[in-house]
């Protein structure tokens, strides 16, 4: 019989890897995992919102029905709150920090930054959807930490992960170890050990970006779309097209299959749509992590300054030929970018 390893065992075991470490961000990592199957089980029930009411009404329990994204917000920080180990959370759901003042929490080591559900409008058409969370030390010894200890780059996180809500369930993080993914079996409520030390392919064959935005992208990424759906044998294109509009789903299925995913700048959208501290930066940790590059079209996403906890920047993220590729278009096409980008973010 082959033997399942849950995620609780292999942190255990894993905690090796740090060797000053004394089990906090093993805490941490397990607390996560704890409000994500909560979430999951939510998540799940989505589709029965007829019979347990929608979102802002009363249930038949009586009970006011929460917005999911709100639900899983409460779930995340409730976890971090009583886990004792994090000091201060930033969520896209919050405006602010929230800082834990509790008596152990107000001098922990550990700061997570958080996108409890993103791409919360598949919800509703039971496409996948995610959470996005990055861990950092903080920057102040003790007492109550500020938001100013999360202002650190994505080369400072300590840890990172995703938990995908799709067809199954699964939770994937580094702590600058490689990448090791989890299924959720349902069956016994644990995340097991699935995919050991993933690795996004050097190339492939898939781009994802939402197309509909063609006439307001910079020339760049015109250029780069147009050499994406050119015939060439001998570099396998032209290639093939997928955009679920959940990032999580779309950099997770391209770690497995080999791509590309851009979400350059807009006329709408002038610094970018995606956020740095809780999306673009942990994903950049795990495709980094597992072979892959993540840039803001000229500089590596984990090396941008963070100004602001709900900042904003374009990304490219994937198979690293791929996203080399790209970048060379954005330096002959949208040369320009570069200078306004670097003010943007100074
Ligand atoms: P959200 O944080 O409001 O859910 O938005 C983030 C999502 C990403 O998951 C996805 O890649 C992107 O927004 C899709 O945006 P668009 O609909 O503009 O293509
Ligand atoms: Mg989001």
């Amino acid at each position: 019989m082959t033997k399942v390893m849950t995620l609780g065992q292999f942190i255990i075991e894993r905690q090796a890897e740090f060797p000053y470490a004394k089990g906090e961000l093993s805490r941490l990592l397990r607390d996560i995992g704890i409000a994500a199957k909560i979430v999951n089980r939510e998540v799940n029930k989505a589709g029965l919102v007829d019979i347990l009411g929608e979102a802002g009404t009363m249930n038949v329990q009586g009970e006011a029905v929460k917005k999911l994204d709100v639900y899983a917000n409460d779930q995340f920080i409730s976890a971090l709150q009583s886990g004792g180990e994090c000091c201060l959370i930033a969520s896209e759901e919050n405006e602010d920090v929230i800082q834990i003042n509790s008596e152990v929490s107000r001098n922990a080591k550990y700061i997570v930054a958080i996108d409890p559900l993103d791409g919360s409008s598949n919800i509703d058409v039971n496409v996948a959807v995610g959470t996005i969370f990055s861990i950092y030390r903080r920057k102040t010894e003790s007492g109550p930490c500020t938001k100013e200890d999360v202002l650190q780059k994505g080369v400072d996180q300590v840890a990172a992960g995703y938990i995908i809500y799709g067809s199954s369930t699964m939770l994937v993080y580094t702590t600058g170890h490689g990448v090791n993914g989890f299924t959720l079996d349902p069956s016994i409520g644990e995340f097991c050990f699935s995919h050991p030390n993933m690795q996004f392919p050097k190339s492939g064959k898939m781009y994802s970006l939402n197309e509909g935005n063609y006439v307001h992208f910079p020339e760049g990424v015109k250029k780069y779309l147009k050499y994406c759906q050119v015939e060439d044998k001998e570099t396998n294109r032209p290639y093939t097209s997928r955009y679920i509009g959940s990032m999580v789903a779309d950099i997770h299925r391209n770690m497995i299959k080999g791509g590309i995913f851009i979400y350059p700048t807009t006329a709408s959208s002038p610094k970018g749509k995606l956020r740095l501290v809780y999306e673009c930066n942990p994903l950049a940790f795990i495709v980094e992590q597992a072979g892959g590059r993540a840039t803001n079209g000229f500089t590596r996403i984990m090396d941008l300054n963070v100004k602001e906890i709900h900042q904003r920047t374009p990304i490219f993220i994937g198979s690293e030929e791929m996203v080399l590729k790209a970048e060379e278009f954005m330096r002959e096409f949208s040369p320009e970018l570069k200078e306004t980008l670097l003010v943007a973010e100074a």
